[in-house]
């Protein structure tokens, strides 16, 4: 889908949230000029556990909707019925509030080479914040779903679309029934307009692009969505079959009912020919040194390597860091808050001498998959995993390989002498 001319308002949409969010996140190169999108501005937020809402990444196709919260409502349509106020999802049901770990799929895009197109996103197209909202478990459980029976939820965005397809993504039953949420607050403040307001879906450990913001219906199917699945006009399955797959250039993914696992590693390995972008891949990042500025040990000699690391659906079991860009790896220790689909934080002391250095850091799942070095040449398509090395895809999704994530530190002076950092 080509739109040939960008809307004046994509520019001011994104200096309006650079300005609101005072510096915590900038804007994201975007050739195609198609997305609003800002990062988190700085390396250093990823030496923290919580993401203040004002780092936390922004990443949209469409113009924010202007939503009157008051008479804004959430339909339930196909298998089930009825409809939502936000009195109704605030009152009604049960409070919850998880810890996400939300990543753009296309987080890392920017490190293909050749380029691919759209957002040239580094590493900033992530962040952990609390999400607080309803489960959707119970609104459907009210409404007379009893299991997941193998169906699949479709949320759809009420964002208006600059193109005529619409912004619907489709989630398994049972992660829908184990935590997603209807979303209105975040970190603690009501959800910014921006970040989906007034109710977005919350998909835990999920790509970013799950979690569906401005949402007004929830459709109940036997399948993913596909052509013609919504009773609406327009374009249905854009965002669910063509955008968001994973495959090599000259494809043109075709569009599946439902597929066995959406474990994204696993489809990768080859279980679905051409990936959908679900659960997050395993990837680390360094916050700290930040390589913005040298650093001097400590006076027991060490500098603290800090970053996160996380693993969609599954716990990080390992973290290795690399002080000379990656032929020697060692532990690093796991710590801080531990929660189901949201990252840890890991250390490690660096016995670090003056001069140049490059860091690493890579995790390993509970399931032992291991971030891969590098992105692949272009042709390489599934083989780059066995050579260790992430596929090179046409749409730069889901890449998490360490290597182009590397921080170059100058260090100053040794343990013991005095420091004017
Ligand atoms: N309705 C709607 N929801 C959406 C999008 C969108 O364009 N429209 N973008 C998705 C994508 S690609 C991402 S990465 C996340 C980003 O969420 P955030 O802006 O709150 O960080 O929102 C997702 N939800
Ligand atoms: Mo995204």
């Amino acid at each position: 889908m080509d739109i040939e001319h960008p809307r004046k308002s994509r520019h001011e949409e994104i200096d309006a949230i650079v300005e609101k969010k005072a510096g915590g996140v900038t804007a994201v190169r975007d050739e195609a000029d198609k997305y609003t999108a800002v990062g988190a501005a700085e390396r250093r937020t990823y030496a923290n556990w919580l993401t203040p809402i004002e780092e936390h990444f922004v990443c949209h196709r469409n113009d924010i909707p202007d939503i009157d919260a008051d008479v804004w409502t959430v339909s339930l349509t196909g298998q089930v019925e009825g409809s939502l106020s936000m009195n109704d999802i605030r009152d009604e049901y049960p409070t919850v509030a998880v810890a996400h770990t939300m990543e753009c799929a296309g987080n890392g895009r920017g490190q293909h080479r050749p380029e691919t197109g759209s957002v040239q996103w580094g590493f900033e197209a992530t962040g952990t914040a609390f999400w607080t909202g309803t489960p959707v478990g119970s609104i459907l459980r009210e409404h007379g779903v009893e299991s997941p029976d193998g169906r699949w939820l479709t949320a759809i965005g009420g964002d208006p679309s600059d193109g005529d397809d619409v912004f619907a993504r489709s989630i398994p039953l049972t992660k829908v029934f184990d935590d997603c949420l209807l979303a209105y607050e975040m970190n603690g403040e009501p959800l910014p307009r921006e970040h989906g307001y007034p109710v977005r879906l919350i998909v835990p450990g999920w790509y970013g692009v799950n979690s569906v913001k401005w949402v007004e219906e929830l459709r109940l199917m036997d399948s993913m969505v596909v052509e013609g699945s919504l009773e609406r006009p327009g374009e249905h399955a854009y965002w669910q079959q063509v955008s968001y797959r994973i495959h090599p250039e000259g494809i043109e993914p075709d569009a599946a009912e439902t597929i066995e696992t959406a474990d994204t590693w696993e489809q990768l390995e080859g279980a679905v020919e051409y990936p959908y972008t679900f659960d997050a891949n395993v990837m680390s990042l360094i916050g700290t040194p930040d390589g913005e500025s040298p650093v001097s040990p400590r006076t027991e000699g060490t500098v603290e390597v800090r970053g996160v690391a996380w693993a969609g659906d599954d716990a990080v079991d390992r973290v290795e860091v690399s002080t000379d860009g990656g032929d020697t790896w060692h532990d690093a220790e796991l710590f801080g808050p531990e929660y189901a689909g949201s990252w840890r934080l890991f250390r490690y002391g660096w016995d670090a001498n003056p001069g140049r250095h490059v860091l690493l850091s890579r995790a390993t799942d509970e399931r032992g998959r291991r971030q891969p070095t590098r992105i692949s040449e272009p042709d390489a398509w599934r083989d780059a995993l066995e050579s260790d090395e992430f596929p090179w895809n046409v749409g730069g999704f889901a890449a998490n390989a360490s290597e182009p994530n590397a921080v170059e530190v100058t260090v100053h002076n040794t343990a013991g002498t005095s420091s004017s950092e």
